[in-house]
């Protein structure tokens, strides 16, 4: 076997070999001796993909032969980030490639650095459906993704003197080598207009939507590779294009003018990813976008099901399931509704029928700024139908509601898609929870939450409708991709099969003990801490020590992930040296990566304290290189790979009842960093696997910010109490940190005194103080230290995403894998 196998690997490397000569020849124009390293990348990618559609092609013929029930993950955003390194993992060709690139005298590692990160999701939301579709490929499920294939994803961010500065990204400015136009596959969207109400010659009455507007949606694949490399799902982007004319009845009917000041430029619609996660932007082309994508996604379900079972609509709640993440594709339940009884003409009953069957909902956050509303002015605007049809809905509803509550208005008005106010509002959330059979959270304490705060009344009155499915995240890339020493360690351990039955870390325990094991899985920790620190100093010219404590804190920047208690407590340290050179510490190097989004003042001033606030520690020589701060700019998924496997302590600090979930968590624990966090989102069930004596928890709970808020918090009551919270947020007044501007960083001192602390960050100071105390002493006895990082690793495998994806299957989408051959 070993022998067929190694010839089997000289084959897979001779052939890899010539199709990436062939295309640095064929495809690119140049030759060995010219090519760059963006050349070599291209060529590989190339030689990759052919492999890659070979695989698409099968499993598209063997689906389509099997007519296979299929879940449709519509989602606004998919954070891809790289895909050579995991389609080959995922082919099992990594080494193969790496080898035959060596023997034309090329690196693997270094070609892969030239790829961009497909950034076309702002953070865990867009990161989650990345997971999953891996997931779903690797389970060999039926799936396909459906999102906007936006020409620029997240901003890249640079620091100047501090600050975040915001530039665009494009990551499609060479060319991308994973994606396939299908023009054979363009789809029509309607935007504008006005109904026209009809009467059938059987009394019936009909609408009829002429439209102001015709944008076309251009459908791109991204080949979804499973591990295995056997099912090779799609991921479909839609691209808007101008559709060349517009609608002739708005002419005819004189309204030539109004059409034209209503065509939106139909390139924009795709053009830019919106950067704001957890608030609502209100905007009119993020409501276009989100309907541009549902509308061209239902439209292509539609068509590919006629083509099996023509105009019969009797089976399609047995072909079709639709996830919504999170609201922003809720517009696909009117839209649906609209086809069903506009189109194909069904009764009102019976399409809500077919909708209510296929559509779920996930719910990512409590945060009521989150949640989606649109003014009904703007969605009579630019939806008109839709906007009838959801009153048509939500009457409906509301005669539902009164049955079960007889005569109580207030549980209308709390339960009503429509906030009534000065402006009227669609909830939508409410229609989501309405037109979906499934609705879930994505941790259990998220899940219980929604059931009791967000959504109590829809809970009483459909009792199995609110679920929990605990998020994942995929191993594959997550830990055998991006930390390449610590899988072989395990490999060596357990055998290869972990990736694919996460549990099986599991068989680590045993060795969590064992001094030898001990040493060897804290040694490639310490090679991963030194990649990072050159990186650290390639790109902040910081020097670290890779024996000091690598604290790291990765996420989007924002007041309830508390990235200030962290920087606040960071003050403290220094502070403490300052007045004590003998401080007891082990040495320690804070880092961060966040975005803040463009519009979010404190974010960014906090991301502008943190750099100022590094610049002051590093450059003191008082503080003796005990404590170092690294801000690395541009934090996006291909940095994350990189910091992660380099972690000892994962920063996860948001208050209690505000983290839906979390899934960095996930990422950091499964390799080998302890966390010190807060008992919120997927934290608590983190600390159930691990044991409460192999994380550090800390912090008021739910109930406990709950009590506070009700009795009343005063942020006041713990600066005048504790000397050191005063002497900290004081130092933010002087010009200390920024030296002859007095005040540059008082904002943050504001938000926590005069704008009373909305996310109680001075209530759990202390707390938090205390435990990084814990921390301290525990990193210092190194055999404590190295079991509890190897329990970590050996007890994530509840968190892989396969679980979240056998979740779904049995509890919500009733799926069946189906075999492709290879
Ligand atoms: C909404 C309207 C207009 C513009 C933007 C948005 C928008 C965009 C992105 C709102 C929210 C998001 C992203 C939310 C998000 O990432 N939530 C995170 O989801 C993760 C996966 O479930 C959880 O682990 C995190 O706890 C949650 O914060």
């Amino acid at each position: 076997i070993k022998a067929k196998a190694q010839s089997d690997g000289q084959s897979y490397k001779s052939d890899f070999k010539s199709s990436i000569i062939r295309h640095l020849h064929c495809t690119l124009g140049t030759d060995e001796n010219k090519a760059n390293n963006h050349a070599w990348w291209k060529a590989t990618c190339a030689a990759m993909q052919e492999r890659v559609l070979e695989g698409l092609r099968k499993t598209q013929k063997t689906h389509y032969l099997n007519d296979t029930r299929a879940v449709h993950y519509f989602s606004a955003e998919f954070l891809m980030g790289r895909l050579l390194s995991n389609n080959l993992q995922n082919f099992g060709l990594y080494d193969a490639a790496a080898e035959a690139l060596k023997e034309l005298g090329v690196e693997l590692a270094d070609i892969m650095e030239e790829e961009p990160d497909m950034a076309l999701g702002n953070g865990g939301l867009g990161r989650l459906a990345a997971c999953f579709i891996d997931s779903l490929a690797t389970m060999e499920l039926p799936a396909i993704g459906y999102g906007i294939h936006y020409e620029h994803g997240l901003f890249r961010q640079e620091i100047k003197s501090g600050a975040q500065i915001e530039r665009p990204d494009s990551w499609r400015d060479f060319g991308n080598p994973w994606e396939i136009c299908r023009p054979e596959s363009i789809q029509e969207v309607s935007l504008f207009g006005y109904v026209e109400t009809k009467y059938g010659d059987n009394g019936r009455i009909q609408k009829e939507w002429h439209p102001g507007s015709i944008v076309k949606g251009v459908p791109w694949d991204i080949p979804v590779v499973g591990y295995g490399g056997k099912t090779v799902n799609v991921l479909r982007l839609w691209k808007s294009e101008s559709s060349g004319y517009f609608n002739w009845d708005v002419f005819n009917a004189g309204g030539y003018v109004d059409a034209q000041r209503e065509n939106v430029q139909a390139e924009t619609i795709s053009k830019v990813l919106y950067p704001n996660d957890e608030t609502e932007a209100g905007k009119e082309l993020r409501l276009i976008q989100q309907y541009f994508f549902c509308s061209c996604s239902l439209k292509d379900i539609i068509r590919r099901y006629k083509r099996a079972h023509g105009d019969d609509w009797s089976r399609f709640t047995d072909q079709v399931v639709i996830q919504l993440n999170d609201t922003h594709p809720a517009i696909s339940i009117p839209e649906l509704m609209r086809i069903l009884v506009d189109r194909a003409a069904l009764d009102w009953d019976k399409a809500w029928g077919i909708c209510t069957k296929v559509f779920a909902y996930t719910n990512h956050t409590l945060l009521p700024e989150a949640l989606e509303k649109w003014p009904a002015r703007m969605l009579e605007k630019i939806l008109p139908r839709h906007l009838e049809i959801i009153y048509e809905i939500n009457h409906r509803f509301m005669a539902e509601v009164d049955k079960k509550w007889p005569g109580d208005t207030s549980k209308k008005t709390k339960l009503s898609i429509i906030e009534e106010g000065s402006e009227k509002m669609v909830r939508m959330g409410h229609l989501s929870v309405i037109g979906s059979f499934k609705v879930n959270g994505v941790a259990e304490i998220h899940s219980r939450l929604v059931k009791q705060n967000l959504f109590p009344e829809f809970n009483e009155l459909w009792p199995d409708k609110l679920t929990n499915v605990t998020n994942g995240i995929t191993p594959r890339r997550w830990l055998k991709a991006c930390n390449p020493p610590l899988s072989r360690l395990i490999d060596k351990k357990i055998g290869e099969n972990w990736p694919l039955d996460l549990k099986k870390l599991e068989g680590l325990l045993e060795y969590a003990d064992n001094k030898t094991f001990q040493k060897q899985f804290m040694q490639v920790k310490q090679q991963n801490k030194q990649l990072l620190a050159d990186e650290i100093k390639n790109t902040l010219n910081i020097d670290v020590d890779v024996n000091a404590i690598f604290d790291v804190q990765i996420k989007r920047m924002h007041e309830y992930k508390r990235q200030h208690l962290n920087l606040l407590h960071i003050m403290a340290l220094y502070r403490r040296i300052l007045e004590n050179p003998d401080y007891d510490m082990h040495p320690r190097v804070f880092i961060f990566g966040a975005k803040a989004a463009p519009g979010y003042k404190l974010a960014k001033d906090i991301i502008f304290a943190i750099n100022k606030v590094a610049d002051k520690i590093n450059q003191d020589p008082r503080v003796k290189n005990k404590l170092k701060v690294a801000f690395l700019p541009n934090y996006r998924v291909s940095l994350a790979e990189k910091m992660i496997p380099a972690s000892d302590v994962s920063e996860q600090i948001s208050t209690a009842g505000k983290e839906a979930s979390g899934t960095g968590n996930m990422k950091l624990a499964l390799n080998g960093a302890l966390t010190i966090g807060t008992l919120d989102g997927a934290n608590i069930e983190i600390a159930e696997e691990v044991g409460e004596d192999n994380i550090f928890i800390f912090g008021l709970n739910v109930d406990e910010v709950h009590e506070l808020q009700e009795k009343g918090y005063n942020p006041h009551d713990y600066y005048y109490r504790d000397p050191e919270i005063k002497a900290v947020l004081d130092w933010l007044e002087t010009d200390y940190f920024t030296p002859g501007k007095p005040g540059a960083l008082v904002s943050i001192k504001q938000s926590l005194l005069d704008y009373g602390d909305p996310y109680f960050v001075l209530a759990d100071f202390r707390a938090y103080a205390d435990a990084q105390e814990k921390v301290d002493k525990a990193y210092r006895d190194k055999d404590r230290w190295a079991r509890m990082a190897i329990i970590n690793t050996a007890k994530m495998g509840k968190f892989t995403s396969d679980r979240s994806i056998q979740d779904y299957v049995e509890r919500i989408w009733k799926l069946q894998p189906c075999t492709v051959d290879k």
